[in-house]
């Protein structure tokens, strides 16, 4: 089982490899297990420290998939991975049975943002030995944008995200991480509130593993589709990482990385 090895300072790029075919922000591009493996040995050679794979859309309004068609479109993948990649590979799921064929195919991490609510899926990181990202969603995908409302949205973020990791914790399951769930059930201030006091959910001690790539969020900032959100994205990233994010799940590799790069070496000259 391959692990993160965090290094103080350093901002890990997790690469995002959608194994959708409506995966919107590539266009639906998907063209099945040889591109998927092709793109994700681009991402590692581009300086990707992880690799995020999911069969199903979370975008806002999208409709569950069965386990039979997740599972055939990561499974191949993961398989035809193992042993080609040098990084670990987390699974985006939130079905127990998908995340332990996924784990039995070379999976390392399973990225829950339902926030390993199922305790099945806390079982399946517990008995498989695979790291955890949990994620703060406020609804589910088909719903969670119509009016999420929040008295303070980073303290209630921080202490369900709190009781995630102690859940987790208390089953056994070593390589936790923890993430606010940007664009999860949030307004575009929420949003902006959850990164800017991103200090606040880094007090709870755990690593933390942030999504802002090419979201909505900064489309209504910054205008343009999905497609030319990239410097919106790095502003994002940057920003996260300022604060202490361990790791950002990203679209553009090459890009993020290497502002990633410029980021960390001025945080190190702080005192
Ligand atoms: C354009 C492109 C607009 C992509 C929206 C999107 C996260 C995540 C996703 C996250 C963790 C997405 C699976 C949503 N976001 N997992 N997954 N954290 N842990 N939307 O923020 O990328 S999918």
């Amino acid at each position: 089982m391959k692990e993160l090895t965090f290094k103080p300072g350093k901002t890990l790029v997790c690469g995002i490899l959608n194994v959708t075919p409506d995966s919107f922000s590539d266009g639906g591009k998907w063209k099945g297990t040889d591109s998927a493996v092709l793109h994700a040995l681009e991402m590692q050679a581009q300086g990707a420290d992880m690799i995020d794979i999911g069969g199903e859309s979370s975008r806002p309004g999208s409709e569950p998939v069965g386990l039979e068609e997740e599972a055939a479109r990561v499974i191949p993948v993961l398989e035809a991975l193992a042993g080609k990649l040098n990084v670990p590979v987390s699974v985006d799921t939130c079905k127990p049975a998908l995340a332990r064929l996924a784990v039995k195919a070379g999976a390392d991490i399973i990225n829950d943002i339902a926030g390993f609510s199922d305790p099945a899926m806390i079982e399946a990181a517990a008995s498989t030995g695979a790291g955890a990202i949990a994620m703060h969603m406020k609804g589910e995908p088909r719903t969670m944008q119509a009016d999420p409302v929040y008295k303070d949205v980073t303290a209630e973020v921080k202490e369900y995200l709190a009781g995630r990791a102690a859940a987790l914790k208390a089953a056994g399951v070593k390589n936790i991480m923890l993430d606010p769930g940007i664009g999860f059930g949030k307004t575009l201030v929420h949003n902006l509130e959850l990164i800017a006091r991103l200090d606040e959910v880094r007090a709870l001690g755990y690593p933390l593993f942030l999504g802002v790539s090419r979201k909505n969020f900064i489309g209504r900032l910054a205008g343009g589709g999905p497609e030319d959100r990239l410097a919106g994205t790095i502003a994002a990233c940057v920003m996260c990482a300022e604060r202490g994010a361990d790791v950002v799940r990203v679209h553009d590799v090459a890009e993020c990385r290497r502002a990633m790069l410029v980021a960390d070496a001025i945080r190190a000259e702080r005192r």
